[in-house]
């Protein structure tokens, strides 16, 4: 009879266990990395141009999960441009999320979210998503706050980037998934210092 009962309890609690995990958001990636490095063998793909810079680094002092984050020391020129980017087929070898887009169910996610820790300068900082047919799509947030929250960038506030696209892009318009790289982009003109970190997509 008791054997039967914690059967039935453990049966309970698995499923329980199942439904809660199905409702939850996903984790794309948490920047828990040992080393964020450049080059070839790099965990992020980072670069600037035309007059702005960038920096990248693991800060272990400001984190929003895990042991650390993603910093961003910037400055972006007129004219200029940054890229500060994770997931398949950059150029940094090891610059992938946590997990493959390809075992994403994306029909079950309406968006992306992350954890920004601002400082209120007013800097206005890209959110840009590859989609699977190399087009880019921008989502725009403004550092007007101080310390972490929570952005949320659903797929259908996303537009696409009318500015530039890679010559590989489908220029279809559609967000093609899975989508295979998000990147952080400060614009100009802008100057200094932000924190990213609990990349996740949003359960519909
Ligand atoms: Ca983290
Ligand atoms: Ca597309």
């Amino acid at each position: 009879m008791r054997k039967t009962f914690l059967l039935a309890t453990a049966i309970l609690f698995g499923c329980l266990g199942i439904s809660f995990a199905a409702d939850a958001d996903l984790l794309v990636d948490d920047f828990e990395i040992i080393e964020i490095s450049t080059g070839p063998q790099g965990t992020v793909d980072f670069g600037a141009g035309n007059g702005s810079a960038v920096s990248v680094s693991a800060a272990t002092d400001i984190k929003n999960t895990g042991k650390q984050s993603l910093k961003v020391d910037f400055e972006a020129g007129n004219g200029g441009y940054i890229y500060v980017a994770k997931g398949k087929g950059l150029d940094a070898a090891n610059a992938h999320w946590s997990i493959n887009p390809e075992d994403i169910q994306w029909v079950e996610y309406q968006g992306f979210s992350f954890y920004m820790y601002g400082t209120n300068s007013r800097a206005r900082i890209a959110f840009d998503i590859k989609d699977n047919g190399n087009e880019l799509w921008r989502f725009v947030v403004a550092d007007d706050f101080k310390g972490w929250k929570k952005i949320v960038c659903n797929f259908d506030k996303f537009m696409v980037r009318d500015d530039w696209q890679p010559g590989s892009a489908d220029k279809n318009a559609k967000i093609d998934f899975p989508i295979k790289i998000f990147q952080f982009e400060p614009l100009a003109e802008s100057k200094g210092t932000l924190y990213f970190d609990t990349v996740e997509l949003v359960k519909k």
